[in-house]
């Protein structure tokens, strides 16, 4: 018997007929994107959601990152884990800084604090931490550093949406932090993303900058671009919200399953959960131990694609090693990062994976220990 393939992920669909009731009023109003009443109504949704007090939505994830580095006219060092998706390093590169890549935690992947302010020289303007894999980033030792020496912490949020720390949204944190809402998230608007933001003062830069630089109609105050975010998107955004919480049950009952089979299982190692944060279950990322476990996640990878079930490796290889930045910045080693990259899987993980594809998966990785 053939057995249905698994994609690594799958988006979250409201009921269609939501939706179509949602985009109804569009076709009435004709008003399809520039910040109309949809784009407006997620806006404030999403502040009620995450408990924060300021949102700005954008066309995607990456460009809300590059807005925030714009806005707030940074200029000079960012301070940054190379363990992290494209788009956190190409954010700081295309916003003319530089960055600084600091080694990574063993235990949750996310940037090492105790690291962290051995990289800050009189250039440094900011630090930009990834909440990796929804891991949360140790924000007391980070928020000293900044305070200390005057930085800008700006979080890459992009897998944390919904999290909560200490009864805290983790959008509260720091200066400011980017949620991406691209397809694949917990909660997406189809493609898209948004930042929440401490001062209010931003408000109108943020309005600005996606709209071509443009305060008014006639000149351009700020260099800015196209990136707002269409009146479909705030829509498809408005139907999830309303879903959000039961997907994220769905998810969890999944990584409990993984959890159930993979836990304790020599040469694999899973990220634990703390005890004080509210977990939103974006991905199922597993270290394999080579020697321990008896295959390398690239075996494990491979066995399981030959048998339909399709992996990523989150985020081999490092930013850090990209061609487009070598002789172009100073690389420090990060042994730490280069060491996590090499052995890291994201197994399958979205609302409507079943349980038993996840025993099929376990199954699949187990038997393939030699
Ligand atoms: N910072 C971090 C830390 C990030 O991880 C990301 C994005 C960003 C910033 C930037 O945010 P955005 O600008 O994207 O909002 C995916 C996503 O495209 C990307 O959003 C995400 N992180 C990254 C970790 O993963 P790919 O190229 O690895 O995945 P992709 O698009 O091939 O999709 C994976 C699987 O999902 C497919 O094999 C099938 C399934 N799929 C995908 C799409 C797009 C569907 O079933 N339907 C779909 O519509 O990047």
């Amino acid at each position: 018997m053939r057995l249905e393939p698994i994609q690594v992920t799958s988006p979250s669909m409201p009921p269609i007929g939501e939706y179509m009731d949602e985009i109804s009023s569009i076709w009435d109003s004709r008003w399809l994107t520039n910040t109309g009443l949809k784009h407006q109504a997620l806006e404030a949704e999403i502040c009620r959601y995450l408990d924060v007090g300021n949102m700005a939505l954008f066309t995607n994830g990456h460009l809300a990152l590059e807005a925030v580095l714009g806005v707030m006219e940074l200029s000079g060092e960012v301070i940054t884990t190379p363990f992290t998706f494209a788009s956190t390093t190409q954010a700081i590169v295309r916003a003319g800084l530089t960055p600084v890549f600091c080694d990574i935690n063993l235990g949750d992947y996310t940037i090492n604090a105790d690291k962290i302010e051995a990289l800050v020289t009189e250039k440094t303007c900011a630090i930009l931490p990834v909440h990796v894999f929804g891991n949360l980033c140790d924000y007391r030792k980070i928020h000293a550093i900044a305070q200390k020496h005057g930085l800008k912490v700006i979080y890459d949020a992009a897998h944390a949406f919904g999290m909560k720390v200490g009864g805290l949204g983790v959008g509260a944190l720091g200066d400011a932090s980017m949620f991406s809402f691209h397809a694949t998230k917990v909660f997406h608007t189809i493609e898209g993303g948004g930042v929440s933001y401490s001062d209010s003062a931003l408000s109108a830069k943020f309005a600005a900058w996606r709209q071509f630089g443009m305060f008014g109609k006639e000149d351009a105050e700020v260099v800015g671009t196209n990136a707002k975010m269409t009146e479909f998107q705030a829509a498809m955004g408005l139907c999830n919200l309303r879903h959000v919480d039961g997907e994220i049950q769905k998810r969890q009952a999944a990584v409990n399953r993984y959890r159930d089979n993979l836990a304790g299982r020599k040469g694999l190692t899973l990220c634990k959960e703390k005890q004080d944060t509210v977990y939103n279950y974006a991905y199922f990322p597993v270290i394999f131990n080579p020697k321990q476990f008896g295959n390398s996640r690239d075996g494990v990878a491979e066995r399981l694609a030959d048998r339909g079930i399709l992996t990523r490796k989150y985020f081999y290889p490092l930013t850090s090693s990209f061609s487009a930045y070598q002789r172009r910045f100073h690389i420090e080693p990060t042994p730490v990062a280069e060491r996590i990259a090499e052995r890291v899987l994201t197994l399958p993980l979205y609302a409507d994976l079943s349980l038993e594809s996840v025993d099929r998966i376990c199954k699949t990785v187990l038997e393939g220990a030699r």
